[in-house]
This record gives C-alpha cells, structure tokens and sequence, in this order.
C-alpha cells in the first residue's frame, strides 16, 4: 500500500535500522523503544491486522515469530526472556494499520501490561 508506513519501510523508501529481513518478513528497530531491544517484525505483504488473518495468509504469523527467536537469540536474550506483543485495535493501542509484532527485552517486563 502507497500511503503505508511499514510497507515504505519495508519498500527501503523510509530509512530504518534494519536487523534481519527475508523475501516474507523484516525487522528493524521501534523508533521509540520501550526496552533495551524493542523490534518490530513485519511482514512484506500488507494485512491490517490480526484481524485479517486467516487459514490461507496465516503462515506468515510463524514466520513473523520465528524472525523473532532468532533475533532474540542473537541479541543474547533467549536466556533472560522477552516479550512478543501483537497488538490490535485501539483499546490495545495499535497506531500503525500494518500488522507488526513487538520483540521487547533486556529489561523486567512487568506484568499485567498497562
Ligand atoms: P503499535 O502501537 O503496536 O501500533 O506500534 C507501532 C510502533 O511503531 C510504535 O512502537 C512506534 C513504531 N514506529 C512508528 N513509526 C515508526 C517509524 O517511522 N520507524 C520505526 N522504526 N518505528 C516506528
């Protein structure tokens, strides 16, 4: 989509600090993390939001999270742990319509979230 942020970004039309990408999905740093390492992992294709998964487009969700593992792992927190946050609609506090997963870690994540 033209006018998406996160399809720019992943287009290298808007510069981010890109982390680890594949021809399905990319990573890159949140532009105002709320940890140590805060990553966004995205897909290429354009789908909303959890709320446009569906049995044909959902493989793209593992691998989404596995991107996700294999950061995790290579930032040295797969011993420590770390959060991974879909966030969805406004009660959840979703600003971006490009589906996109958090890798929160490196800090003590409380729990419940505010
Ligand atoms: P959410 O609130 O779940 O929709 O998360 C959207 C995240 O996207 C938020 O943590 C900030 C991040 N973000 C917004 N604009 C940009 C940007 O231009 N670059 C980067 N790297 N992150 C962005």
């Amino acid at each position: 989509m033209a006018d998406c942020l996160f399809c720019q970004i992943s287009e290298k039309k808007i510069p981010a600090k890109i982390v680890l990408e594949n021809n399905l999905v990319l990573a890159f740093r949140d532009i105002n993390p709320q940890a140590p390492t805060h990553l966004l992992i995205i897909p290429r294709v354009h789908i909303s939001s959890i709320l446009e998964l569906t049995k044909d487009n959902a493989s793209i969700a593992a691998e989404m999270i596995l991107l996700a593992k294999s950061i995790a792992q290579s930032e040295g927190a797969d011993a420590s742990g770390f959060r991974l946050v879909f966030n969805c609609g406004p009660h959840a506090g979703q600003s971006v319509d490009h589906l996109h997963l958090h890798l929160l870690a490196k800090r003590v994540l409380k729990w419940p979230p505010g």
